[in-house]
C-alpha cells in the first residue's frame, strides 16, 4: 500500500475566464500566452503612436516531449525564447528549475551558454537582435519517481526594460515565464490496496477534484484522498482583484494498475500414492523476468514443482517488479491395475528345485519383480524354491504395483521296484537279481545292500 502525500506538486493556474480541465501543458501554456497577448494588444495599441519604434518584448513558452511518462522514462522540455519587440536584447538571463525527481541528463542550448547548479539550468543569450527568429534550449533528464512534476522557467535578467513583463518576479501571467508538466503515473499491481492522499494547491476557494473528467461527488476540500484508478485533476477559485475566476491542474494525476499476471499450470498426475507428480507453471502478463514458488514465500527461478503426491497445490508467480500471480492446481494419483499370474514348476520331493515364471499385464511401462515387494529385479523368474507358498510382486514404470500369492506343492513321483533273481547254486556265488523300475522320472540308477 502506498501513502503519498503530494506537496506542491500542483499548481493552479490563472485562467482569465477559461477553465483548463484535461487540456495538457503545451495548451495551457499557450492558452495563458492568448490572455498576455491580449493584454499584449491593448499595450500595444495604446503606446504604439508614440513608441513605435522603441519597443522591447522578450517572451518565453515551453513545451515537453511527453506529459505523460513512465517511471524511469526520459522526457525532454524545450524552451522557445521570442524577441517579440523591435530592439534588440543584451545580457539575457533565463533560469529553469528542473523538479528535483528528475535527473538531469542534458543541456542543449541553440545559442548561448548554461550553467548548472544541481537541477536549476542558468542559460545565457549576450544578444538577441530583433526580428531574430526564435531560440531554444532543450532539457532532457529522466524521470525517478511517480507524481506529477513541473518545469519551471523564467526570464531572470535582461539589460533592457520589457513592456510587459519584469524578470524574475515569479509572475504566472506574465510572458516571460512557462511551465510544461508532465506526469508519471502511480503504478499499483492488480489486487493491490489504492491510496494517495493528494493535496491541491491552498489558499484557494471551491475545491472541486474529478476523476477521468468527471465529478467527484463530494470531493470539494483540498485534499482528496485517491483510491482507484484514473486521472485525477482539480479546480479551483482564483481570486484576481475584485474577481474570482477558475484555474486547474497542469497535468493529471493518473493511477494505473500494472496488467495481471495470470498463471497456469500443466501437471503430471502423481502414481498410486507415489510423490512422482509435477507441475510445469506459465505465467503471462507480467513484467521482467519471473520467479516461481509453492509458498508464496520462497522463490525460485524454475518453473517446474516435481516430487509431488496427489493433493491441491496453491502456486505463485513473482514477476520484475514485485507483483505476484497464483494458481491452485488438484493432483489426483493415476492408478494403474496390473494383472499378475504366474506359472509353475512344482518342486521334487522336498528339494529347492521349484521355480515360477511371472506375467504381468496392465500398468505402464516396463517391469520389474520382487519376492518381498522391497527388492526388484528385471527378471520375471524365481527359481531355487521349495515347496511353500510365496507373495510375488511387480511394479511398471510410474510405480504402480501388482501382487499374487503362490502356493508350490512338491512333486513326489510314486516308483516302484520288482526283481526276478536267480538263484546260486552249491555255495556258488553265482546268483544275480534283475530289477525292474517303473514311476518316477528320467532315467533310474540302482544300489544294492546286503541285509
Ligand atoms: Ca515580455
Ligand atoms: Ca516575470
Amino acid at each position: 500500500m502506498k501513502n503519498l502525500y503530494i506537496h506542491h506538486l500542483l499548481f493552479v493556474f490563472l485562467s482569465v475566464q477559461l477553465i483548463f480541465g484535461g487540456i495538457n501543458a503545451e495548451a495551457k501554456s499557450e492558452a495563458i500566452g492568448l490572455a498576455v497577448k491580449k493584454n499584449k494588444r491593448n499595450n500595444i495599441l495604446r503606446l504604439l503612436s508614440k513608441l513605435e519604434t522603441d519597443l522591447t518584448d522578450v517572451s518565453l513558452s515551453q513545451t515537453t516531449s511527453g506529459s505523460y511518462v513512465t517511471t524511469g522514462s526520459n522526457v525532454t522540455f524545450t524552451l522557445t525564447l521570442n524577441n517579440e519587440g523591435q530592439t534588440n536584447i543584451s545580457g539575457l538571463e533565463i533560469t529553469d528549475i528542473l523538479p528535483s525527481e528528475l535527473s538531469l541528463l542534458n543541456v542543449s542550448p541553440s545559442i548561448g551558454t548554461t550553467s548548472i547548479l544541481n537541477n536549476i539550468i542558468t542559460w545565457r543569450i549576450d544578444n538577441f537582435p530583433a526580428f531574430s527568429t526564435p531560440i531554444t534550449l532543450n532539457i532532457t533528464a529522466k524521470v525517478n519517481s511517480s507524481g506529477v512534476f513541473n518545469n519551471f522557467a523564467e526570464v531572470t535578467a535582461m539589460n533592457e526594460t520589457d513592456i510587459d513583463s519584469k524578470p524574475k518576479n515569479n509572475v504566472l501571467v506574465e510572458d516571460d515565464i512557462a511551465i510544461a508538466c508532465t506526469s508519471v503515473p502511480y503504478r499499483y499491481c492488480s489486487g493491490a490496496q489504492i491510496e494517495i492522499s493528494a493535496s491541491a494547491t491552498s489558499g484557494y476557494n471551491n475545491y472541486q477534484w474529478y476523476r477521468n473528467g468527471e465529478i467527484i461527488v463530494g470531493a470539494t476540500s483540498q485534499s482528496y484522498t485517491i483510491t482507484s484508478e484514473g486521472s485525477y485533476t482539480y479546480t479551483a477559485d482564483v481570486s484576481v482583484g475584485t474577481s474570482s475566476c477558475t484555474g486547474t491542474l497542469c497535468c493529471p494525476i493518473v493511477v494505473e494498475r500494472y496488467p495481471e499476471i495470470v498463471l497456469t499450470g500443466i501437471q503430471t498426475s502423481p502414481s498410486c500414492g507415489n510423490s512422482n507428480g509435477s507441475v510445469s507453471l506459465t505465467a503471462t502478463g507480467g513484467t521482467g523476468s519471473y520467479s516461481y514458488s509453492r509458498d508464496g514465500v520462497n522463490y525460485f527461478s524454475t518453473n517446474i514443482f516435481s516430487g509431488l503426491v496427489a493433493g491441491t497445490y496453491n502456486f505463485y508467480v513473482r514477476d520484475g517488479i514485485g507483483c505476484v500471480g497464483n494458481t491452485t492446481v488438484t493432483l489426483v494419483s493415476n492408478d494403474s491395475n496390473i494383472s499378475l499370474v504366474a506359472t509353475q514348476t512344482s518342486p521334487s520331493c522336498g528339494n529347492s528345485n521349484g521355480s515360477v515364471s511371472l506375467t504381468a499385464t496392465g500398468g505402464t511401462g516396463s517391469y520389474s519383480y520382487s519376492r518381498d515387494g522391497i527388492n526388484y529385479f528385471s527378471t520375471n523368474i524365481f527359481s531355487g524354491l521349495v515347496a511353500g507358498t510365496y507373495n510375488f510382486y511387480v511394479k511398471d514404470g510410474s510405480g504402480c504395483v501388482g501382487s499374487m500369492t503362490l502356493t508350490l506343492v512338491s512333486n513326489n513321483s510314486s516308483l516302484s521296484l520288482t526283481g526276478i533273481q536267480t538263484s546260486p547254486s552249491c555255495g556258488n556265488s553265482n546268483g544275480s537279481v534283475s530289477l525292474t523300475a517303473t514311476g518316477g522320472t528320467g532315467s533310474y540308477s540302482y544300489k544294492s545292500r546286503w541285509c
